[in-house]
């Protein structure tokens, strides 16, 4: 995907392509590292976890923690072990989703599912693997004056757990082939997407040991920053090729899943993840022009075409 260097609402310009070049090589540094090696026995689940870990996903977690912890002061170092639990999780959704049981899927980030790969059995435990393998790399993590072990642990069980990832994924699977509202629809994105993505920016400022004021920003910012990203991905779906997207395109629709453009239409979508966009911008004003990263990237989910 072409990215090009842009201006953002801070007026600074920043280089956006550089950012998420460098802390995708360091987060895969990090995650090759903390991941078993394919050789250790048993062999097949570490194979399978680092298959769909390695498979060429965006990265966009991970980048939205150490953007979060930049604007809070913090370090990449400090921030690395929480953006890679974020993508074990985020890994992990994807895996499951994709299975026959679920959204039955032969396609994610361009390759063959785990399912189609490995087998349904070792796709689960793959899947599972990556998620307690999440909370392994979250138990190093080094308190901060405002912020335990625990309460980082905590912060990343409840954005995956049955009150939000989950619960999402929950009303998608009971929500299709029903005609649903916007507010509906809202609930679902809120916590498939939103939940995961918000918290890989608290988890980012938390490691900066950021003050109540700024995670109260941060919040805001992932809050409204998901559900533009969803909007977007309702959007693609409709509007972009399989090859394009690394997953089938269009399934939304064979799945009689509700979306945005199915409810309101393309064009009123697209004013919608604007919007939203624009409140995520506004989350920003506490950092006062430090948050560039951040900025930089609610723009670029904005515009994406993949
Ligand atoms: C708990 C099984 C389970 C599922 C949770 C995350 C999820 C719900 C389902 C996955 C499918 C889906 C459409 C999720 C919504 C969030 C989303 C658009 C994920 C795709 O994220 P990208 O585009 O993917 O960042 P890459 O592959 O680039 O990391």
């Amino acid at each position: 995907m072409k990215r090009a260097k842009n201006t953002i609402s801070t007026g600074a310009s920043f280089d956006l392509n550089q950012f998420l070049a460098e802390r995708t090589e360091a987060v895969n540094r990090a995650l090759n590292r903390y991941l078993p090696a394919v050789q250790v026995k048993p062999a097949t689940i570490h194979k399978a976890m680092r298959y769909s870990l390695f498979a060429g996903g965006k990265r966009m977690r991970p980048a939205l923690c150490l953007a979060a912890a930049e604007a809070c002061g913090g370090t990449d170092e400090a921030a690395i072990p929480l953006a890679c639990a974020v993508e074990c999780i985020h890994t992990y959704s994807l895996i499951h989703d994709d299975l026959p049981a679920m959204d039955n899927d032969d396609y994610r980030r361009g390759k063959l599912t785990s399912h189609k790969v490995f087998g349904e059995g070792i796709a689960v435990l793959a899947g599972d693997a990556l998620l307690t393998q999440a909370f392994e790399i979250a138990a190093g993590f080094k308190p901060t004056a405002r912020y335990a072990t625990a309460q980082i642990i905590q912060e990343i069980a409840v954005a995956a757990g049955s009150k939000q990832l989950i619960a999402g994924q929950v009303a998608d699977l009971e929500g299709e082939g029903k005609k649903l509202n916007t507010a509906q629809l809202r609930f679902i994105h809120e916590r498939k997407t939103s939940a995961l993505l918000g918290c890989s920016a608290r988890l980012g400022g938390m490691s900066a040991n950021c003050t109540p004021a700024q995670l109260q920003a941060l919040t805001d910012f992932g809050y409204h920053v998901g559900l533009a990203f969803q909007v977007i991905d309702d959007i693609l779906d409709v509007t972009q090729s399989t090859e394009k997207l690394g997953k089938t395109a269009g399934k939304d629709l064979t799945a009689q899943k509700a979306t945005y453009p199915a409810i309101v239409g393309l064009e009123k979508s697209r004013a919608i993840a604007k919007q939203l966009t624009a409140k995520a911008f506004e989350s920003l004003k506490p950092f006062h022009g430090k948050a560039v990263a951040l900025a930089a990237l609610a723009d670029f989910l904005l515009k994406r075409d993949c």
